[in-house]
């Protein structure tokens, strides 16, 4: 993939990158995004409808076996050529911020450190009452369908996955240690969102607003990208990543 040469020269130059990821960058390891229509039993249910506290309070086991299959799928994922080469963005990268939407965990199993997830992880399990973790997920190696939810070891109440259902507030401290860097950063990427769910789809207006180069990886036309100071790479993550760090780091030791 060709990478405008301006645009290679503005992310090797730039003082500090944020990445901002949704579930497009882990479409590629096989885990459905959310606009797509989900797989066999869960087909019949919407994302939306399924991760809310209301869900869960009306159906514990139906909201619990939903997240064990997405666990099984999680579990036989690994992360791909796009989560790779924001690992070596953060080599060669003066400053790299990255903030994840997804509870997916696969930047981290990349090699990612210090990344910012702002709607929590699948693979860990807090009780649902006193919100504390406790990880009964691996005392459940299978992701077999239950009955209802494991309880808490401590309380009895049921667990759930510690992951920001819609209607439940963001972690204070990461939503404004993402908002600080968008405010601050002088490239934005956002890769494979949809930019539909807030408060994170408002990280890169603030980055725009705050005077940012504003780059947009998604195979699809994306709102907003016909700003002067902004680029869309209409590509998937796995062809558009690797382009990127190869065109502003090419023979500069490895990439
Ligand atoms: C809250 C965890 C308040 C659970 C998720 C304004 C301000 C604040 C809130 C709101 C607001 N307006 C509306 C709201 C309410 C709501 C919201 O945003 N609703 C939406 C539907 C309109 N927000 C909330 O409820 C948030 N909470 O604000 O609370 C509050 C404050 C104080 C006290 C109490 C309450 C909580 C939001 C978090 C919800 N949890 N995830 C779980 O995963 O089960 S969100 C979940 O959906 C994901 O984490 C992700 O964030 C989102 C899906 O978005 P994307 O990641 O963008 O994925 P999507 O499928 O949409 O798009 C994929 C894209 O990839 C597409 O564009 C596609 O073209 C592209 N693509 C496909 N293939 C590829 C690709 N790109 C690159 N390469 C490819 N190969």
């Amino acid at each position: 993939m060709q990478i405008p040469e301006p645009l290679a020269r503005s992310v090797r130059d730039a003082r500090h990158v944020v990445a901002l990821t949704g579930a497009g960058i882990s479409a590629e390891s096989g885990l459905p995004t959310f606009r797509e229509a989900q797989t066999g039993l869960w087909a019949r249910y919407r994302p939306e409808d399924l991760a809310t506290p209301e869900a869960f309070a009306r159906d514990p086991a139906l909201v619990w076996n939903w997240y064990a299959w997405r666990r099984s799928l999680v579990r036989a994922a690994e992360p791909n050529a796009a989560h790779y080469a924001l690992v070596r963005l953060a080599q060669h990268a003066a400053r790299l911020t990255l903030i994840t939407q997804n509870v997916d965990g696969l930047h981290r199993r990349a090699g990612s450190a210090d990344v910012i997830e702002l709607h929590g992880d699948v693979m860990r399990t807090k009780c649902s009452r006193e919100g504390t973790v406790v990880n009964a997920v691996d005392a459940h190696p299978s992701d077999d369908a239950l009955e209802a939810p494991p309880r808490c070891p401590r309380c009895g109440a049921y667990l759930r996955p510690d992951v920001v259902w819609f209607g439940e507030a963001l972690p204070s401290a990461s939503l404004e240690t993402a908002s600080e860097a968008a405010a601050r950063c002088d490239v934005f990427l956002s890769i494979g969102t949809s930019g539909i769910v807030f408060p994170a789809a408002s990280l890169l207006p603030l980055a725009l607003e705050s005077g940012a180069a504003v780059v947009v990886v998604n195979p699809e036309p994306q709102p907003g990208t016909d700003h002067e100071r902004a680029w869309h790479l209409q590509a998937s993550a796995t062809e558009a990543l690797p382009a990127l760090v190869e065109a502003a780091w090419q023979g500069r030791g490895q990439v």
